[in-house]
């Protein structure tokens, strides 16, 4: 047998991740070198594993700069539109190997790194997770970042830069326990700090109307520094920029009213004008309405807009000098892009600087503010929906809460025009909600500030017209678009998966890295038996290094043989973990009553936080590490059925399991997963999906054939007919015995020996108030796994599935959902083409 490859060979035969040029090797040696010395200070003798890891990050990173400064420069001369995407959450991951793709460095890296004794693999797992997201929204806002960059658009993001990102999880007796993640600690190569852009923020305060104009006074002014990290383009030469912001308390900060013994704790309390950049909020849908967070949306919002129209107002590069002197062009020359309604508070901000510092007057204000905003809806759960108590508001922004009162007069005014005497209407279209506590609906905020609204799925587009922004749509139809998500190839295909990139390169070349859509030039190939035994060879592969993996962090021994049948997002009951957990049960059931039957094994795994506060989610994890307990060390069962818990989901597991996956599960309710973009990392990566038709699900099945996919359950109709009917969880309990079992199961201790009633409120949740219907689906859920299970058998069968699966891949890319944002949002013209690399040799 030929002795195999070992993984530096591998990567040198891979044409995907760049070319070793000889001259490029000895380069990156020498610089390597250079930084271990006069960066980190250190020589080989004393140097740790993580200080190699910073001296080849600033090692690849001297290829960044040069290209940012160019394509910064570019950008000031030729002025070209520029589109802004606002965000709480830029889920990055890591970065160093992501620049190396790229930038086609990654095969001189390798080699120069493999020169000097160092393990490149193992230096990257040093770099930290830029964990500032919770899931889909902000993982979505890194992918955009990154097809911006590589469409060539001048393109920013801008956000928070957390001290503290999505916290860690821990399993400590199967329940979660949460750790800080101080990804700072050890400091962060790919930032620069700007602390020469630093902005104030005001808040608090109250309002004067005075003759010569409306002013906010008495304020406390938080100042924001921003860092800038570079964004590069896939391989054209461009790197836009990541502005993200930390508050600092301003020098004289509670110092006026200085007295004896009021220093010290003025310096002390600087801190609390710092805690506005210290932590993200780990909800993922949900509305939790604290001061704090209200304070980060307004802080990101107005550091943001100040550099926005500073921007604008200057042109050439360098210079600070002012060359438009009003804003009435700023929607020819400035796109905002609101992901979700976190950032809202850009619309009455941007008033609020056209009407009291730059004077225009209303009409002339709304008319900017409306033709350079745009909105992005990600759910529809009404948990999710930010509704901002009006007395939070009247004391933290008071001149915003005015602008939002004169908007929605205005609004209502003309909503009453068009629908005399319907007050209900009115009530339900105001931007204020009536009740005890008066509330701002945030949502309509941004509808009526915006001139396009978009969902991020057609199913999803579809709901939120015929259901929650129904009214809206009515008045304003013209503003509701879909734009369908997507997902970088370069991080989920080209840098996650290199052998499969590499072999879809073999067989239709390599453009279609740039350009997804020609994944479907694969559909020739499906019944060539080479690629069939190249693709299932991939996966092998993976799920080897997967399991290694596995076993060497984590201490669990799976068998590679199994089918790997992953779950990997959030905690939630609307994402149902729970129905995989009942179809854990009843396999575990069956094979106990039959275990010399044929059956395919599975390795079952789950993954994904729950937030600190939401007590079922966490108790849901409880659930999935109580039955692992019994199903794994049950000897009938063996091999044949595992269950693995995958203890802290974040970009770099998922860059890890989902290479490595056969069965991706998408189980959500139908109606409620706006789009979900995991499940196109899964079928971009060779796995089959399993799925309801839900949120993106839907637009798989059509590019990939319905018969590609194992989609079972309620559609969105049987679900609102069923709301209609009601649903009575109880009439399944009773009529499925396996369903039975596994509920008396659960419900009597038989997961939980020493606690017999631990799982109680997830039975009762699941008997009497389940607005997801787990059980509804419980059926066809279970004889579609039957199916998946039969299918496992016939692996020449499967992998073809699998191919059909990659080729319908193409509308998923990242690329087609940011020029179809480019084209009918932003009115701005994506381009492949590269800009001049810059001269220094280096570079
Ligand atoms: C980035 C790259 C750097 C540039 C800076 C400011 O840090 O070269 O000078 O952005 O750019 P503007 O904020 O003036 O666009």
């Amino acid at each position: 047998m030929p002795k195999p490859l070992t993984d530096q060979e591998k990567r040198k035969q891979i044409s995907v991740r760049g070319l070793a040029g000889v001259e490029n090797v000895s380069d990156l040696k020498t610089n390597f070198n250079r930084h271990l010395h006069f960066t980190l200070v250190k020589d080989r003798n004393v140097a740790t594993k993580r200080d190699y890891y910073f001296a080849l990050a600033n090692t690849v990173r001297d290829h960044l700069v040069g290209r940012w400064i160019r394509t910064q420069q570019h950008y000031y001369e030729k002025d070209p539109k520029r589109v802004y995407y606002l965000s709480l959450e830029f889920y990055m991951g890591r970065t160093l190997q992501n620049t190396m793709v790229n930038l086609a460095l990654e095969n001189a890296c390798d080699e120069a790194t493999y020169q000097l004794g160092l393990d490149m693999e193992e230096l990257q797992d040093i770099e930290e997770d830029a964990g500032l997201g919770n899931g889909g929204l902000g993982r979505l806002a890194a992918c955009f970042l990154d097809s911006m960059a590589s469409l060539g658009l001048a393109a920013y993001g801008y956000g928070i830069r957390y001290e503290f990102g999505i916290f860690n999880q821990k399993i400590v007796n199967g329940w979660q326990v949460e750790e800080a993640d101080d990804w700072l600690r050890y400091g962060n190569p790919w930032e620069k700090a700007r602390p020469e852009y630093m902005r104030p923020v005001h808040f608090y305060g109250r309002v004067e109307h005075t003759p010569e104009g409306v002013k906010w006074v008495d304020t406390q002014v938080v100042l924001a520094l921003p860092y800038d990290t570079p964004v590069p383009g896939y391989r054209n030469n461009v790197v836009n920029t990541m502005r993200l912001w930390s508050a600092k308390a301003p020098c004289d900060f509670n110092l006026k009213d200085f007295n004896v013994g009021g220093y010290i704790q003025a310096v002390l309390d600087r801190n609390l004008a710092e805690n506005i950049s210290r932590v993200l909020y780990p909800n993922d849908n949900f509305f939790e309405g604290k001061e704090l967070r209200l304070k980060q949306e307004y802080f990101v919002v107005a550091a943001t807009l100040q550099d926005i129209v500073r921007r604008f107002k200057s042109s050439k590069f360098g210079s600070t000098e002012v060359v438009r002197v009003d804003l009435s062009t700023l929607p020819d020359k400035v796109a905002i892009q609101l992901n979700d309604t976190h950032p809202a508070l850009a619309i009455p901000e941007l008033m609020r600087i056209l009407l009291d510092t730059e004077h225009q007057t209303w009409e002339k204000a709304w008319d900017i503010v409306t033709r350079t905003c745009a909105y992005t809806n990600h759910t529809v759960l009404p948990e999710a929906l930010e509704r901002w108590p009006i007395d939070l508001f009247q004391n933290l922004l008071p001149r915003h809460l005015e602008i939002i009162f004169e908007i929605n007069r205005r609004h209502l005014e003309r909503i009453a025009n068009l629908y005399p005497g319907d007050h209900d209407r009115l009530r339900r279209m105001s931007l204020v909600e009536e009740g005890d506590q008066k509330k701002i609906n945030m949502a309509h905020l941004c509808i009526v500030g915006s001139h396009a609204v978009n969902g991020v799925a057609r199913i999803h587009s579809d709901i939120i017209k015929a259901t929650l922004f129904k009214d809206f749509y009515e008045v304003d139809p013209h503003k509701f678009q879909n734009k369908t998500n997507g997902i970088t190839p370069r991080r989920w295909l080209v840098m996650c998966n290199p052998g499969l990139a590499e072999v879809i390169a073999e067989r239709i070349g390599e453009d279609y890295i740039r350009d997804l859509g020609q994944l479907k030039n694969l559909l020739e190939f499906v019944d060539d038996d080479s690629l069939i035994r190249d693709i299932a060879k991939i996966k092998q592969e993976n799920k080897l290094k997967f399991s290694a993996y596995l076993e060497e962090h984590y201490k669990v021994k799976i068998n590679p043989n199994s089918m790997f049948d992953v779950q990997v997002k959030r905690i939630h009951e609307y994402k149902r973990q729970l129905l995989n957990c009942l179809h854990i049960i009843t396999l575990y059931n069956r094979i106990k009553k039959e275990p010399n039957k044929n059956w395919t094994p599975r390795t079952i795994m789950i993954g994904g936080k729950a937030a600190p506060g939401y007590h079922t989610a966490k108790l849901i994890i409880r659930l999935i590490t109580a039955v692992g307990d019994i199903v794994n060390h049950d000897e009938v069962v063996g091999d044949r059925l595992k269950v693995i818990f995958l203890e802290n989901y974040k970009v770099t597991l998922a860059e890890k399991i989902i290479p490595a996956s056969d069965l991706s599960e998408q189980i959500s309710t139908a109606g409620t997963e706006a789009s979900g973009t995991g499940n196109m990392k899964f079928m971009l990566n060779g796995a089959l999906t399993i799925g309801t038709m839900d949120g993106a699900n839907v637009e798989m099945a059509e590019e990939a054939g319905e018969e590609n996919l194992f989609i079972f359950g309620m559609r969105v109709d049987d679900v609102d007919a069923m709301d209609k009917s009601g649903y009575d969880a109880m009439e399944y309990y009773n009529r499925i015995p396996e369903l039975k079992l596994a509920m008396d199961q659960i419900a009597g201790g038989y997961f939980s020996p020493d606690q017999h009633d631990l799982f109680k409120d997830i039975v009762n949740i699941l008997l009497h108030h389940d607005r997801f219907k787990v059980f509804a689906d419980y059926e066809a859920y279970i004889k579609c796994q039957d199916k998946v299970s039969a299918l496992y058998k016939n692996p020449k069968e499967w992998t073809k599935m699998v191919i059909h699966n990659i080729a319908g891949c193409g509308k998923f890319s990242s690329d087609r959902t940011i020029a179809q944002y480019a084209r009918e949002i932003w009115g701005m013209e994506p381009s492949l083409e590269r800009i001049p690399a810059p001269d220094d040799p280096r570079q």
